[in-house]
């Protein structure tokens, strides 16, 4: 028996919360899955049966132990007139894959110097099950209306667990936040991405369509903005996001990368500024397509200008891209 209360320290210096999922099977969520998991290809594992069963990625599973790791940030930063696009908050930084990776890497140290070795498996985003489920059943926090877990450090959280040999224990249960089903969420989503019994839509979240693949349609390019990567929309209105920890910003450009720098970046240069971050694994041409839709949705003369360049390009999602941007730039759209 692993009791977890010798990471509490670490994890509150670390803005983590965390729990303990004792089951390792989730029948509950696999007809939700044949309806919905083939929609999300290229986002989650496509085996059914190995996103609803711990032992086929672990044989010897018992517990899961699940982490939820603030990423709410505050600027402190005057904006200024450069051409720029905004970052999710969960994007801006150090990738979270890693940093959060790192910290159960840590917690996993810990315990084994407390109580000696069992097998492991580490996840954050990418793993074979469903983050959400494991934290709910972790008594992290509940589904809100917007979809996302809201923990006692608020829904601004990544998730991340751990497949552990032995069976866990802890003296005193997270404290399991639940929505208050104001509605902010529902009302304040651009793209009508959430409806108040609890559906999401996920095709129409701005941010799956910052990430998606290929050239938008006009409606989709009006509601991504001025978005580079992700969107956190639904949960800056969130009542459960205030009065919790947050990292403080201070660089402009981390937060509202400009423009015009994006869009110089060759696919080396685009490498080694974006391949720690959240969002290097989406890769050079979907990042400057939001570049130039961001362009076009500031419908300023400079942006129409900086648009032209690229009506030759030779990617042919960034030139048919310009084209639909430089109408909406001007209006004609
Ligand atoms: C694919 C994906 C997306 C897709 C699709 C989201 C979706 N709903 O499926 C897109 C790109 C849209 C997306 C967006 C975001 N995502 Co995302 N995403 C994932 C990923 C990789 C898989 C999710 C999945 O399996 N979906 C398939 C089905 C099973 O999920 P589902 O349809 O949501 O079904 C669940 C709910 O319906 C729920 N449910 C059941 N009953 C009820 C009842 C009610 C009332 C409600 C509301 C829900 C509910 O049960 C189902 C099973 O858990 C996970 C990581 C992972 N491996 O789990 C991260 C993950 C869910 N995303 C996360 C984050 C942070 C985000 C963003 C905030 C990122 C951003 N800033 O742009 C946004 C938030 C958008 C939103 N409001 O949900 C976090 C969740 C944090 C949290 N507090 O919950 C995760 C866990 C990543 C991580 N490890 O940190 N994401």
């Amino acid at each position: 028996m692993i009791n977890l209360d010798c990471i509490s320290e670490y994890c509150k210096k670390n803005n983590i919360v965390y729990g303990i999922c004792k089951e390792t099977y989730f029948e509950n969520v696999k007809k939700h899955l044949i309806l919905r998991n083939h929609l999300l290809k290229g986002f989650v594992e496509q085996d059914i049966l190995k996103r609803i069963d711990a032992k086929l990625t672990m044989e010897d599973t018992t517990n899961i132990l699940v982490f939820a790791k603030s990423y709410k940030k505050e600027f402190l930063f005057k904006k200024d007139n450069e051409l720029r696009c905004r970052l999710s908050d969960n994007a801006i930084g150090p990738d979270y894959h890693i940093t959060l990776f790192q910290n159960i890497s840590d917690i996993i140290e810990i315990l084994k110097s407390n109580y000696g070795d069992f097998n492991f498996k580490i996840f954050v985003d990418t793993g074979p099950l469903i983050d959400r489920e494991l934290a709910r059943r972790a008594n992290l926090g509940d589904f809100g209306l917007s979809g996302n877990i809201i923990t006692s450090i608020g829904s601004m959280v990544n998730l991340g667990y751990c497949l552990i040999s032995e069976e866990g224990s802890m003296s005193k249960e997270p404290f399991c936040n639940k929505c208050n089903l104001c509605k902010k969420c529902v009302n304040s989503c651009p793209a009508k991405a959430i409806s108040d019994n609890g559906l999401f839509d996920f095709e129409k979240c701005i941010s799956y369509i910052s990430q998606k693949k290929g050239i938008l349609s006009f409606e989709e390019m009006k509601l991504i903005g001025i978005s580079l990567y992700g969107c956190d929309i639904c949960q800056k209105v969130c009542p459960k996001n205030c009065n919790i920890p947050t990292e403080k910003i201070f660089s402009i450009d981390d937060a509202f990368p400009k423009i015009k720098e994006i869009l110089s970046l060759t696919n080396r240069e685009f490498k080694n500024k974006f391949q720690n971050t959240a969002i290097g694994w989406r890769g050079n041409t979907v990042i400057k397509r939001n570049a130039l839709i961001a362009l076009g949705n500031l419908k300023n003369k400079e942006a129409s200008s900086i648009l032209k360049e690229y009506m030759e390009n030779e990617n042919e999602i960034l030139r048919e891209t310009e084209k639909k941007a430089y109408l909406i730039c001007t209006g004609e759209i």
